[in-house]
């Protein structure tokens, strides 16, 4: 059994999302950061760098903080959506590398000053509203030729798919990446991706672009 430690946001949508996928059971805690939840000595004891997601796997003994980490661990301990096979597997590893260091950061920043913040400073809504520009025309042309990022569906896709669903948010316009929203409406369209999706509370069905 695994306890999940979350909130409505993309990285803990992405390990509920591959909970769901790998069929687990697990008792998802949901942890509300607008009220400082994140803060209490019982979860930093589990995720001392006070964010979610976090996991504690109690048939391995393994607690895990740092959604990537979490990814990485249940996928290589339950065997799915991340290859063993050299090349293959370096495929998903940069990928979901990209989505650590870029397309999750920038992103969230991109909300501060473009969604919660507007007015506050010109040159940081550029610099952000163009790196998300930028980050989405990279994943448009890797899925040119790719069915899913890196190779097969894996966590790469799993990790990528919830910050994309924050689109409205970074005012992206998904119709302006016709690779990204055809990917986009296949994982969107995967039952476990969208019961993940409502974890660890329903906030309305997975936006979809007309
Ligand atoms: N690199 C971390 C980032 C986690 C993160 O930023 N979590 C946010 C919600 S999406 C959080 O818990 N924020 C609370 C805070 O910053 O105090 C990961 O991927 O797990």
């Amino acid at each position: 059994m695994i306890d999940l430690y979350t909130w409505t946001t993309p990285n803990g949508r992405k390990v509920s999302i591959l909970l769901e996928e790998l069929g687990l059971p697990y008792a998802a805690h949901a942890v509300n950061i607008g009220k400082d939840e994140q803060f209490a000595p019982d979860f930093l004891k589990i995720s001392p760098n006070n964010k979610i997601p976090a996991i504690v796997d109690h048939d391995t003994g393994v607690s895990q903080f740092e959604s990537g980490a979490i990814m990485i661990y249940l996928a290589e301990t339950y065997g799915k959506f991340l290859p063993t096979e050299v090349k293959a597997r370096a495929a998903v590893m940069q990928w979901l590398m990209w989505q650590m260091g870029g397309f999750g950061p920038m992103l969230g920043q991109a909300h501060v000053f473009l969604k919660f913040n507007r007015g506050l400073s010109q040159p940081a809504e550029e610099r952000f509203a163009k790196e998300a520009k930028r980050l989405y025309g990279v994943l448009d042309r890797q899925l040119a030729d790719h069915e899913y990022v890196a190779g097969d569906y894996s966590i790469a896709d799993m990790a990528i798919f919830p910050w994309a669903a924050r689109h409205d948010w970074h005012e992206i316009d998904l119709t302006a990446f016709s690779n990204v929203l055809r990917w986009y409406r296949q994982v969107a369209a995967r039952p476990a991706v969208q019961r993940g999706y409502q974890v660890p509370s329903d906030m309305g069905p997975i936006p979809m672009p007309a």
